[in-house]
């Protein structure tokens, strides 16, 4: 990746509220409970403000309840590097969300790339670190789409490998299980921290209870992390990260993370 680039400096942010049938989206957490949708637009809303005092200018498009999963936006488009690529969501029910994101993204960047057949890639697999990008192979992410996003970051000077995520079924996405701090710092679950393909990076480690805490995004200078893990709180204040935590309860029973709530460019 050029060295310019930086992974975690953002300007804008966009984001999509969640509709009254978030409840009815794709999960394999039913045992956690049916999300409060009152609660989760509160949280959505918190969530939102905190990427503003990051400094981040935020286009908030309409919810739409036609599609239960359509405020984790990040699976949709992939902006690193330059290169700005809408996605093909490995979920059929989730494919027609990409409209509305191809839409916000075309009035910004001249030239909107597409994963296509048999290609399928959802952007929570993901993970710029600045030097390079990690996509996950997923049950939702194939090598077809990995391969058609890897394309496009190579004509941008971005390279990209596969990690895959298959064997680790806990892990809908790689960024359930990953995240990018810059300064060549990963966050990863146990399961993932002695990948050959992370040597080289400093690995801040999660413990066991913590998993779903490992899905953190660094924000300009600030590293927003799901609120209820206070070891991997404490590990990254004695780091000298500074910290917003964020209540993400009524996401979590939709197997969403911090990250999957916004696209941030
Ligand atoms: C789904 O299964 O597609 C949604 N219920 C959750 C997507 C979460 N996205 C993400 O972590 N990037």
């Amino acid at each position: 990746m050029s060295g310019e680039h930086v992974s975690h400096s953002f300007t804008r942010a966009i984001v999509r509220p969640p509709p009254a049938t978030l409840g009815r989206g794709l999960t394999n957490s039913a045992h956690l409970g049916a999300p409060d949708t009152a609660r989760a637009l509160a949280q959505h809303a918190a969530y939102c403000d905190a990427l503003r005092r990051c400094g981040l200018a935020v286009t908030v498009l309409d919810a739409d309840p036609a599609f239960p999963d359509s405020t984790f936006v990040e699976d949709t488009a992939v902006l690193v590097g330059g290169a700005t690529v809408v996605t093909r969501p490995g979920a059929p029910t989730r494919r027609d969300e990409v409209a509305i994101i191809r839409a916000a993204l075309d009035a910004s960047f001249p030239s909107v790339r597409s994963i296509t057949e048999p290609g399928t890639l959802d952007g929570g697999d993901v993970c710029a670190t600045g030097r390079e990008v990690f996509i996950g192979i997923s049950a939702r992410t194939n090598e077809a789409g990995a391969s058609q996003l890897a394309a496009f970051l190579r004509e941008v000077g971005v390279s990209a490998r596969t990690i895959d995520i298959r064997g680790i079924p806990e892990a809908l996405h790689l960024k359930s299980g990953l995240s990018a701090l810059g300064d060549d710092t990963l966050v990863a679950i146990p399961e993932l921290a002695e990948h050959e393909a992370f040597a080289g990076y400093r690995m801040v480690p999660i413990i066991p209870g913590e998993e779903y805490a490992a899905n953190c995004v660094r924000v300009n200078g600030q590293v927003l992390i799901a609120s209820g893990y206070p070891y991997l709180l404490a590990n990254l204040t004695w780091m000298g990260f500074e910290t917003v935590e964020l209540d993400m309860s009524e996401f979590q029973k939709m197997d969403g993370g911090l990250s999957c709530l916004s696209l941030r460019f």
